[in-house]
């Protein structure tokens, strides 16, 4: 199946992540659509982070923002990880400094009730940004995402973010076949929501499990892994490849890309060198600049942008990013050196 068009289809990114060779890696940055950009802002004025992610005037604006000021090589789709369990019908908010707040948070078996299956028809207004986006984006490809089915789960239990996911994790282990159910059907819910991306022409897919470095590895293969597997799973068959990325997740890289991916997320935690290691070779990485480096020298910045380059060579491919997404304090224009510096480097 083509849904992309070719060019997209053959860029720097879609190369890279299918571990094709290139003369230089391609570089985006995770949140390079939101908060450091003045234009952001700007257009958000009044406007709810929820509403502004089903409009699909804003969300079109909002994605090619970062696309027009930095050069980057690839788009990411605005939108959030909770916007599809709101579209099932869950009663949530984005709040502004907080992030997800979920009105009444799942604890019960009767809770699950509260969330159906996604289908399409949930979400016309996704299908019809990604196609306005693709037209507008030519052969810059669009990068489509989901969270994961645990970093989505702690967000429903807790009712919003949580440092020590502690009732997620006493959910999980108390009562195992709810927590099963309960990830069954995120599964369900972010693998269509990727997979309608897709098909309105998204070249790649990110699944985000941003939480999972919370678990040990062992609780992460039991609990986690095989749901995440489905949500991946249901874009198998669409010919896009694959990004599995969280933080603090160095104890599950080889679990992760275990998971269907065919590039694995890294944060600044972890050396690509080591991660390579931890990987077998395998699989593309993408990362991993510590976004703290954002707010150093330049001569920092650029010694450390070489160094990932340089590691990232022994990989299968090699996607630059930073180790998690941008700081809303970053200044733009760093940004914009980046990606200056990494095209440099492929002519
Ligand atoms: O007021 C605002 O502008 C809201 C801030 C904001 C933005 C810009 C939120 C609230 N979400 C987003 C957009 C967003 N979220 C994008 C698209 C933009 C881009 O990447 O350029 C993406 C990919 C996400 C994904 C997301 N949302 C993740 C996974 C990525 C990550 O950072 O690990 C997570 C964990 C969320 C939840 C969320 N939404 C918003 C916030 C502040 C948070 C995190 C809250 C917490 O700390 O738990």
């Amino acid at each position: 199946m083509d849904h992309a068009p070719r060019p997209a289809r053959e860029s720097l990114l879609v190369r890279a992540a299918r571990h094709e060779p290139g003369a230089r890696p391609p570089v985006w940055f995770m949140r390079q659509a939101g908060r450091s950009l003045p234009e952001y802002r700007a257009i958000r004025e009044g406007v709810g982070m929820l509403e502004s992610c089903r409009r699909p005037d804003l969300v079109t604006e909002i994605t090619m923002q970062p696309v027009r000021r930095h050069g980057v090589d690839a788009a990411i789709f605005f939108s959030d990880i909770v916007v599809p369990v709101g579209a099932v019908g869950i009663d949530l908010d984005i709040v502004p400094g907080v992030g997800p707040v979920v009105a009444q948070p799942v604890a019960t078996r009767a809770d699950l009730d509260r969330l159906p299956e996604l289908t399409g028809e949930h979400v016309p207004d996704i299908t019809e940004s990604v196609r306005l986006l693709v037209a507008e984006l030519g052969d810059t490809p669009l990068i489509g995402f989901a969270g994961a089915p645990f970093t989505l789960a702690s967000y429903l239990v807790e009712g919003g973010p949580s440092k020590t996911h502690a009732r997620t994790k006493a959910l999980m282990h108390a009562d195992p076949a709810l927590w099963h159910d309960l990830c069954a059907r995120l599964a369900q819910i972010s693998g269509e929501f990727l997979r309608v991306q897709v098909e309105a022409g998204a070249s790649a897919v990110q699944l985000f499990d941003s939480w999972a470095g919370a678990l040990s590895r062992r609780d992460y293969e039991e609990f986690v892994q095989p749901h995440s597997r489905v949500a991946l799973g249901a874009v198998a068959d669409l010919d896009v490849p694959r990004i599995h990325f969280g933080v603090g997740t160095g104890e599950l890289l080889a679990s992760m890309g275990a998971a269907g991916a065919e590039v694995v997320g890294v944060d600044f935690r972890v050396d690509l060198d080591d991660a390579n290691e931890r990987l077998g070779g395998r699989y593309a990485l993408q990362g991993n600049l510590d976004p703290a480096l954002l707010f150093a020298p330049w001569e920092v910045i650029e010694a450390h942008v070489r160094r990932i380059v340089t590691q990232g060579r022994a990989a299968a491919g090699h996607i630059l990013n930073l180790g998690h997404g941008v700081p809303p304090e970053t200044d733009p224009d760093v940004l914009t050196r980046i990606v200056e510096l990494v095209k440099s480097l492929g002519e």
